[in-house]
């Protein structure tokens, strides 16, 4: 008797949900329910039958009929669902649909202003004719620094507050940190190809670094490199004046100065004239009275970087800088403080 009942339950389940698939409308819908969720459905007229059972079958039969109950249930919610999104909806329906009521807001997403920036920054040297490369942000002691001529125990390490990843080779040293720069790409790329090289290496960046309104312990960086034959400082000159009249319009004029990163030889620092007062605010905010915005640093690449890398420094020559978007955002933006960039205040994020 109950193993009979049990199949009929199942059986009833399984034509329901068929039949269920097959629905149209609200109406067809209430249809279905009465017949089998009714008080004289099928499933509840079988469950009532139960009470003829003895307690033990009383209880298996029932938890499957219960189970069934749920199951049905659940499919009808489902169908109806799936009917009113399909618009399939009946007349009467449509009559309870009051149209000039205001639709739902659409809450959309936007690029963090460190990402929208560093687009605008990579895009400018898209359109010259560089690639846009990324790569690992732990990375080995010899792509971040030897490759790069900054040998251990060289003085400029000290420009770079390393985070080291505590891990510890056979040989007892801890070769892996989070890259610096991402220049660490730069020469991973160049040991994998001959020149002509042009490409962009866009990405987050760490420093072991107390923080404050100017520093961050972690940001971003877009670095660059040109190597073919006969690049000159010329060529540095002129990619760099269109990328900062690119980022901050065909006005402005760019400054070069001596500076020293020791992947370059020479190395400079590239200012724009203030775009806030030209020059003519001794008590401007954002140039502090000089008339010229410091925005990069840059330079010839090293013959011993270029050797590292095993290029041929007869034949192959290359300029190479460096930039900070969260820097430029500020400038841009009039933001000044760089920790509002990962403090995560939707009141600073949605101004962008
Ligand atoms: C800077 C300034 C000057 C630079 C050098 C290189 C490489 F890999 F080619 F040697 N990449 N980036 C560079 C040069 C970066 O940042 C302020």
């Amino acid at each position: 008797m109950s193993q009979s009942t049990a199949q009929s339950i199942e059986g009833l389940t399984q034509t329901a949900l068929t039949e269920l698939l097959q629905l149209e409308n609200a109406e067809a819908l209430e249809q279905w329910r009465v017949h089998y969720l009714g008080r004289r459905g099928e499933l509840t007229t079988i469950l009532r039958g139960l009470s003829q059972l003895d307690l033990e079958q009383r209880r298996e039969v029932g938890a499957l009929g219960n189970r069934a109950k749920a199951t049905l249930e659940e499919g009808l919610e489902r169908r109806g669902q799936e009917i009113s999104e399909a618009g399939l909806v009946q007349v009467a329906d449509l009559e309870r649909i009051d149209v000039t009521l205001p639709g739902r807001p659409i809450t959309t997403g936007r690029l963090h202003p460190t990402t929208q920036v560093l687009r605008e920054i990579t895009d400018a040297f898209v359109a010259m004719g560089f690639s846009i490369v990324e790569g690992p942000e732990v990375e080995w002691d010899h792509y971040n620094f030897e490759m790069l001529n900054i040998p251990q125990g060289h003085p400029a390490r000290d420009m770079w507050n390393t985070l080291w990843v505590d891990y510890v080779n056979e040989e007892g040293q801890r070769p892996m940190l989070l890259r610096t720069h991402t220049s660490p790409m730069q020469a991973r790329v160049m040991e994998s190809m001959e020149p002509p090289v042009r490409l962009v290496v866009p990405g987050k960046v760490y420093r072991y670094e107390a923080t404050d309104a100017t520093h961050e312990w972690h940001f971003h960086q877009v670095e660059g490199l040109a190597v073919d034959e006969g690049i000159t400082f010329a060529d540095l000159k002129g990619t760099l004046y269109e990328f900062a009249r690119q980022i901050f319009g065909a006005r402005r004029q760019v400054r070069f100065r001596c500076d020293y990163f020791p992947f370059v030889e020479p190395g400079v620092d590239m200012s724009i004239d203030c775009f806030s007062c030209e020059g003519t605010d001794s008590g401007c905010r954002i140039c502090r009275g000089s008339g010229w915005i410091e925005i990069l640093g840059a330079g010839m690449v090293h013959p011993y970087v270029l050797r590292a890398v095993g290029y041929d420094t007869e034949k192959y020559t290359g300029f190479a800088f460096g930039l900070g978007p969260e820097r430029i955002a500020m400038l841009k933006y009039g933001i000044d403080d760089i920790r509002h960039f990962y403090s995560n205040d939707l009141r600073f994020l949605r101004q962008f």
